[in-house]
């Protein structure tokens, strides 16, 4: 502490920041920028002596709750920086975060007045290679101006490896991030129309997800879904996926584009109890006809559990809502499935739409899906469909809907509904 309050603490940590970065290795650190909000009121409402007083608490404080190993060390006269080694997951980091903060839950009598101060955190999460000092010091701030700025206890930010898409910091800053997506609103829908195979005429709509994260960027669903179901988070992003659908299909009704709407549905979202009432309810909120709410629900959810989850589909399609087993074929069922489960639409994956131009294998499963699925009664989506050579093959296999870049990628709501203007709609506008 000698150096206590002076700019050579900022140069000292640096140097401890490098000795850390050469000494560990392919372990994540953190650096946490620890801020005494109201040493400058106690300065001025006090005097120099008891903020100065308080800071030294604070640093023994720190030492005290801190693991071995942990350096803490003096920034300016109200803050102070610490690395932590070797921290785990999310939970971890946090969990030291909620510990430091907690030493603004103490009073402190110093010179028989009693002291007290509100404290903000900024961390910087990042894995060791590469990132310099100096960087990893100024992402801390950066974090700080977060912090105060949202007036949250801390905030975390993280460096992350472009490179290495497995890399774990980045799955761990992703996870972390997806903890608060929904509330900070950062969930929104992208709409894919589904055409008439033999007209081109728009017959329906695929409402996609898409989280656009301030710090990550869009992440794609394939990423982050299995991780809201790993979370058990995925029922309340069924939820606002749901209920965002159905809003937006009686809005398009209001723009006379009357065109049902699928949902993808995870097979622990089709699970929860009462799945079908909690459907129905939606439904009567927003005021839908049932018949223009699909539900997507992937042919490998289905083939888990095939018992109990017939019953579930059987309850949900009793109100008029359709059933349609997503990405058809790529589960290898055995053709007799098509017998046992209530659905009224398949979708046949995308990865044997794209070859049946030039792969002849292809091209005999899908036109033995598409005459099997008729045969009992389902009606055919062929996903995936981009050049207009692919359409003219589906419509001779007498395939019934068409989706896919060629007509349209997901698109926003307000370029949907320009999307629609521009399209031929006799067949589903309404009067
Ligand atoms: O457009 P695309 O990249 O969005 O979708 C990738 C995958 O994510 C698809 O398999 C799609 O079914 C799935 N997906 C998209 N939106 C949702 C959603 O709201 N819920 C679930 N469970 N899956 C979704
Ligand atoms: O839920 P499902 O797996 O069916 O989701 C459809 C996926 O396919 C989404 O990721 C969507 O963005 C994507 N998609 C839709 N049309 C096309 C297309 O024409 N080509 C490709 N490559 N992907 C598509
Ligand atoms: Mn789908």
């Amino acid at each position: 502490m000698n150096k206590l309050n002076s700019y050579d603490n900022y140069i000292d940590f640096l140097n401890i920041v490098d000795d850390a970065l050469a000494e560990v290795n392919n372990d994540n650190f953190a650096i946490i920028i620890f801020k005494l909000n109201d040493i400058h009121d106690i300065n001025t409402s006090y005097n120099y002596n008891i903020g100065n007083k308080l800071y030294h608490r604070a640093y023994e404080w720190l030492n005290d709750n801190t693991r071995d190993g942990d350096i803490v060390h003096p920034l300016t006269i109200d803050k102070f920086v610490l690395l932590l080694k070797d921290i785990k997951n999310t939970g971890h980091l946090k969990l030291a975060a909620n510990k430091l903060i907690q030493f603004s839950s103490e009073y402190y009598s110093i010179d028989e007045s009693v002291i007290f101060s509100q404290v903000t955190l900024g961390i910087f999460l990042t894995t060791i290679k590469k990132i310099s000092s100096i960087r990893i010091l100024q992402n801390a701030e950066i974090s700080l101006e977060l912090a105060d700025k949202n007036k949250t206890s801390y905030e975390i930010t993280y460096e992350i490896d472009e490179k290495s898409e497995k890399n774990e910091i980045k799955s761990f800053a992703l996870k972390s991030n997806l903890e608060t997506a929904l509330e900070n609103n950062e969930f929104y829908l992208t709409y894919q129309p589904k055409v008439n195979a033999n007209t081109g005429t728009p017959v329906g709509l695929e409402a996609l997800i898409r989280w656009n994260n301030p710090q990550l960027g869009l992440v794609p669903p394939d990423l982050f879904i299995p991780y809201l179901e790993e979370s058990r988070k995925i029922n309340l992003v069924t939820d606002f996926v749901l209920n965002t659908a159905l809003r937006k299909q009686i809005d398009l009704s209001n723009h006379n584009f009357q065109l049902p709407i699928s949902v993808n549905f995870s097979a622990i979202s089709l699970q929860q109890p009462m799945i079908d009432k909690i459907i129905n309810k939606a439904i009567a909120i927003w005021g839908n006809n049932p018949s223009n709410l699909a539900l997507e629900v992937t042919e490998t959810a289905l083939m888990d559990n095939t018992k109990e989850t017939i019953s579930i589909l059987n309850n949900i399609k009793e109100n008029g809502i359709t059933i349609s087993i997503d990405d058809f074929g790529t589960g290898y069922s055995s053709l007799s499935y098509f017998k046992n489960i209530p659905a009224d639409e398949v979708k046949i994956d995308k990865s044997f739409i794209q070859n049946i131009i030039h792969d002849r294998a292809d091209y005999d499963v899908v036109k033995t899906i598409i005459c099997l699925a008729h045969d009992f009664g389902h009606s055919v989506v062929a996903e995936g469909v981009e050049n207009i050579e692919t359409w003219n093959i589906l419509k001779t296999l007498n395939c019934d809907v068409i989706q896919g870049y060629y007509f349209s990628k997901p698109l926003i709501y307000e370029d949907l509904l320009k999307w629609l203007a521009r399209h031929n709609l006799d067949s589903c506008a309404s009067a």
